[in-house]
């Protein structure tokens, strides 16, 4: 195994308040507007998309004085939430979540997601699948009319901390010191591959493979995304 030297996973893509940070905040506002309610529990995301809606949630609860409870899908989940002093809680307490929202690395015309890349992906998909709506926030750039056209790095696949062979490649931390490790204390691998069609039976082939934890690929799991365009406004797919 690979362990040396291994550094986490932030799930955090650097942040600049550049025009594309205005443009995030835009589609984050209107999936916000249009689905969140008072007394909901609420599924929080992970990745940069999701750090500027939970900052609008957080306004909104003041305005309003709206009763949320907040579920992370992963540290830097749970860092936002509490940075925002939203109510932080678990499964346990709340195990039926109203609405997830979450960030994506691609997706494709029948609202397929690759998600993952910031290592996240096997909370994120526990959380989405107990959550009775799970909606997207995404840049115009994560859509494509097939998966894997955008995403360059391979679906993201948690391991249990292992040797694996085959077409894939162990994720390497920015820095090459070492792998990069889940806030479950696991690997990630790429894999790439060629045109696919039949991306539910490709999940289920996976996720068979003795040590594989989760995919990256949310099959049938999304509602509807919201693509922030170039010029500033907001696309729905569902
Ligand atoms: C998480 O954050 C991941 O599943 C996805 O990899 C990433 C998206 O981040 P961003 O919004 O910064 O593009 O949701």
């Amino acid at each position: 195994s690979a362990s040396g030297g291994a550094s986490s996973s932030v799930c955090l893509a650097p942040s600049m308040m550049s025009k594309a940070e205005k443009a995030k905040k835009l589609a984050g506002r209107a999936a916000m507007e249009n689905h969140v309610r008072n007394n909901q529990v609420l599924g929080i995301g992970s990745g940069s998309t999701i750090g500027h809606a939970v900052q609008q949630i957080a306004e909104r609860v003041k305005q309003e004085n709206l009763n949320l409870v907040c579920i992370p899908t992963s540290f830097q989940a749970r860092q936002l939430i509490l940075q925002y002093g939203l109510t932080l809680s678990d499964l346990d307490r709340h195990p039926e979540i109203d609405l997830d929202i979450d960030g994506a690395d691609e997706v494709d015309a029948d609202l397929n997601l690759i998600k993952g890349g910031g290592g996240c992906l096997t909370q994120e998909k526990i959380v989405a699948g107990n959550a009775s709506r799970f909606i997207v926030i995404a840049g115009f750039r994560k859509d494509s009319k097939n998966l894997g056209d955008q995403w360059r790095k391979g679906i993201p696949i948690e391991v249990i901390p292992m040797k694996f062979g085959g077409v894939v490649e162990l994720r390497m931390a920015v820095n090459k010191a070492g792998p990069v490790v889940t806030g479950n204390g696991n690997f990630i691998l790429g894999w790439k591959f060629d045109r696919v069609h039949k991306w539910s039976e490709v999940n289920t082939a996976i996720k068979m493979i003795p040590g594989v934890v989760d995919t990256g690929l949310f099959i049938n799991m999304a509602e509807r995304v919201y693509f922030r365009m170039q010029d500033g406004s907001v696309n729905t797919r569902e």
